[in-house]
């Protein structure tokens, strides 16, 4: 069939297809989350059930690209990564972030009343999404463990923060008493004044979530038999660990298995 006179305008379409043989790592983050969790009464400095709807969301957008191989998430941000073999949509980066994303978004929604019975969700929760790729395994952990030193530093902030708030003072005298300190110091005043061990907390608010395709034995009832069957299969599992020591990279040899 003879091509219409139209089909010139395909040659606007520019070319964005990622570079090859490289770790493409899709991170998406929510838009305006400072004023939605505000809207929707999130607690301070965490709340386990908006995690819980970010892990949800992402461990969906898992079983539906089987492509990503591990998944890191923490506040309103999840990263995905696609390993250098990955030729999901050719590469092209347009079409890769805008799936993740729309997936992410959607089940956001539809699972959010599992984890907020009583809340309704007042408006349309919308995240913004970029692909980068990282050249090597190094980058690709040095982005990982940048995300959740992020997490880290941004939580025992937030924890001292909220702890002196929650004891009386305002906001501002928070700030003020937080200024210019290190880590130790902030650690120093959740124990000695707040009674806090910062590390005895979740690990879930000090970590972040990652989320892994774990052997898993699943059972079900076979429609031939009716009886109970098990088999193996690999199912995203979301994990409190640390992925900045070479412990978790050592334990899960497969995530960074390439050639690249
Ligand atoms: P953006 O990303 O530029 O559109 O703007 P935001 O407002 O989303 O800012 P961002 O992503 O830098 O920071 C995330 C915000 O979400 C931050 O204000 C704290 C809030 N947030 C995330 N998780 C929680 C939570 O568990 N509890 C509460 N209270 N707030 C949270
Ligand atoms: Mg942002
Ligand atoms: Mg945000
Ligand atoms: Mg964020
Ligand atoms: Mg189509």
């Amino acid at each position: 069939m003879a091509n219409s006179k139209y089909e010139y305008v395909r040659n606007f379409e520019l070319d964005d297809s990622a570079l090859p043989s490289t770790w493409m790592v899709v991170r998406i983050d929510g838009r305006g989350f400072h004023g939605f969790s505000d809207m929707h009464t999130f607690d301070k400095p965490n709340d386990l059930k908006a995690l819980g709807v970010m892990n949800k969301a992402a461990i969906e957008v898992m079983k539906n690209i089987r492509d990503i191989t591990i998944a890191y998430g923490q506040s309103d941000e999840y990263s995905f990564v696609l390993p250098p073999s990955c030729n999901l949509y050719s590469r092209r980066i347009s079409k890769i972030i805008s799936t993740v994303v729309s997936l992410f978004a959607s089940n956001y929604a539809m699972h959010w009343s599992e984890y907020f019975p009583d809340r309704k969700l007042l408006v349309a929760p919308c995240f913004d999404a970029r692909l980068v790729c990282y050249p090597t395994k190094k980058v690709l952990r040095d982005y990982l463990s940048w995300r959740q030193a992020d997490c880290h530093i941004n939580n025992l902030y937030n924890t001292a923060f909220w702890a002196i708030v929650h004891s009386g003072k305002s906001e501002q005298e928070a700030e003020e008493k937080l200024r210019g300190t290190f880590s130790k110091d902030k650690n120093e005043i959740l124990f000695s004044e707040f009674n806090i061990n910062y590390n005895s907390l979740a690990p879930v608010y000090r970590k972040g979530s990652v989320i892994i395709r774990k052997e898993t034995e699943v059972k079900s009832i076979s429609a031939q038999t009716g009886k109970e069957v098990s088999r193996q299969k690999r199912v995203p599992t979301v994990l409190h660990d640390d992925i900045i020591g070479d412990k978790f990279w050592e334990e899960h040899p497969e995530l960074l298995a390439s050639n690249t």
